[in-house]
């Protein structure tokens, strides 16, 4: 009774604002800022009963990554630091649009009932509540609090500002009863980027790698991490130099930042052709995304791309060659032993020419639909699954099976120099498991692997980024009234419905040598994306604009 009246006074408190219907899309709840302080107030009531459910600690992240800094959002990080639980988004969506806090009401008693959730205040859960660096973000954490704070039994505790990384990280630790403050997640990627230069094999010397890189960090929150985190690696022989911190004025996103340089293909603001020859890289306004890149030598803007898919091929080859150095006569017997089963995520935006070379490497290649969830659920499948989206989101996971036959191994969390070849291969590959984060792809600690990586190899940015050449490809979107029209299949490669499109695709792309073209709803905005690629670029876009015209 209590229990009740407190959430129907707390709800009236918050009423839906009118007219707006939202869904828990691929990222949560996103939307201009000004009319999310009711949803962000029930996704606490949500996070409350899911942190009771599953008797665990959860995490709630308010920030709209790369979107405009007016947008804001909500998203909630499951035990295990990944995405909320897919059989809860239709929840979510119900309890986001009840209308009155009678309806809310109902709906939380069903859901307590059906999942068998006592809200008898018996237990105590913590739910870590953090945001990005946009202005609207403190009033929408909280009333965040307040929705966590009028379910009995849940606690918020306020993470203030974070990267989205940062805060999927401290969940999964503190349910793996590990240290889990800021300070801890710091000191963890610090110290396992030094194993891995530790490790370096030496002869390296005269690589070609450049000790300089540049970082535009979308004037969001992931700049000001890194500045804290360079201090705590004191590089020697690596310079990082950071721009767009917002610190200089810039706005959040505002011609800054990975999504940008993405889909745009330009310099971002803050760099120009004096940066030439240098490795830059860029964040995006939440820190979970990592692109790098290469500014042109002279004016104009175009700059050469280094995409998620590039990294997510950097990091195949690096772990390849642990994999084989293990493998090796009269190492551990990897292959008899324990067999390993590597596998690369990727969706139908990864580059054809990226899928080409990374089963050239005998690698397994395997595609899911676009969106984080869908990547890391598939990738949790294999010993080392390394998933990547092209737009720069992705990590490595590691089975803990795995993990531990590394151990057995190699006890020595980092012995470097004195051990065997097979040592230090398994030793880098459990210092690239802690570096590397295990919950979701993160910008900051994909940055240092990408950096450790490319010293190792003693390969400059041109050197890495010409492992393949990447196919001409051009994205349009299209406007249109109901997005949920089209339906697709085969990882988002076919379209169901409606009928006889697919069919003229195929007609079209059959037009192009090396020709590939497909088109899907989008997840976060209403609009039908076209993604075409072709052996030069004119054909390319040639291809997109008459699917484009399919789709109108
Ligand atoms: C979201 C997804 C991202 C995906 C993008 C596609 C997460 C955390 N983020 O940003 O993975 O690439 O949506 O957007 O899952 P779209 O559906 O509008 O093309
Ligand atoms: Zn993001």
């Amino acid at each position: 009774e209590e229990q009740r009246s407190l959430l129907l006074s707390t709800t009236s408190r918050f009423p839906p604002p009118p007219g707006v219907k939202l869904s828990y899309g691929t990222a949560g709840f996103r939307a201009d800022a000004g009319v999310l302080k009711s949803t962000v107030y029930r996704v606490g009531i949500l996070a409350a009963l899911r942190a009771l459910k599953s008797e665990s600690v959860i995490g709630l992240m308010i920030t709209a990554s790369h979107n405009k800094v007016s947008d804001n959002g909500v998203k909630v990080s499951d035990p295990n630091g990944g995405m909320l639980s897919q059989d809860w988004e239709p929840f979510a969506d119900a309890l986001a649009n009840a209308p009155t806090p009678e309806d809310l009401l109902r709906l939380v008693d069903e859901l307590t009932a059906n999942k068998g959730i006592a809200l008898d205040g018996t237990t105590s859960l913590e739910i870590l509540v953090a945001r990005d660096t946009r202005p609207s973000g403190e009033s929408l954490l909280e009333a965040a609090k307040l929705g966590i704070e009028s379910v009995i039994g849940a606690v918020a505790s306020d993470m203030g500002i974070l990267t989205t990384p940062q805060l999927h990280w401290m969940v999964r630790a503190r349910n793996n009863g590990e240290k889990a403050s800021e300070n801890d997640y710091l000191e963890q990627l610090s110290s396992s980027f030094k194993c891995l230069m530790d490790l370096i094999p030496s002869g390296n010397e005269n690589n070609q790698v450049g000790d300089k890189l540049i970082v535009d960090g979308a004037n969001g929150v992931g700049g000001e991490k890194l500045i804290v985190l360079k201090e705590m690696l004191k590089l020697k022989g690596l310079t990082i130099e950071v721009r767009n911190t917002g610190k200089e004025g810039g706005v959040l996103n505002e011609g800054v930042g990975a999504d940008y340089v993405q889909k745009e293909k330009v310099v971002p603001n803050g760099f120009g052709s004096q940066d030439f020859g240098i490795r830059c890289a860029s964040l995006d306004g939440d820190a979970d995304r990592l692109v790098y890149f290469i500014v042109p030598s002279k004016s104009g803007n175009n700059i050469e791309l280094v995409d998620g898919d590039k990294i997510s091929s950097l990091f195949a080859v690096f772990i390849k060659e642990q994999l084989s150095i293990l493998k090796k006569e009269g190492g551990a017997k990897l292959s008899e032993d324990y067999p390993c089963r590597i596998g690369v995520i990727q969706t139908a935006y990864a580059n054809g020419a990226s899928t080409d070379f990374l089963k050239q490497l005998g690698l397994e290649v395997v595609f899911t639909p676009t969106g984080v969830k869908y990547l890391h659920e598939k990738a949790a499948q294999y010993d080392i699954g390394i998933y990547f989206e092209a737009n720069g989101h992705g990590t490595i996971l590691f089975s803990e099976f795995f993990l531990l036959w590394l151990k057995t191994t190699n006890n020595e969390l980092c012995s470097v120099a004195k051990g065997s070849e097979q040592q230090k291969a398994a030793s880098r590959l459990l210092a690239v498991s802690r570096l590397i984060n295990q919950a979701v792809g993160d910008a900051l600690s994909g940055m240092l692997l990408v950096e450790a990586t490319l010293q190792h190899m003693g390969w400059s940015i041109n050197q890495w980024n010409e492992l393949y050449r990447d196919l001409p490809s051009r994205q349009l979107k299209v406007k249109v009234a109901n997005r949920t029209a089209v339906v697709t299949t085969n990882a988002e490669t076919k379209v169901v419905k409606p009928p006889g499109i697919q069919e003229a695709i195929n007609v079209e792309t059959a037009k192009y040598p090396k020709g590939r073209c497909f088109i899907r709803p989008s997840g976060t905005e209403d609009v039908i994306r076209v993604y075409a690629e072709a052996s030069t670029q004119d054909e390319a876009d040639r291809l997109a604009n008459s699917v484009a015209n399919l789709v109108d």
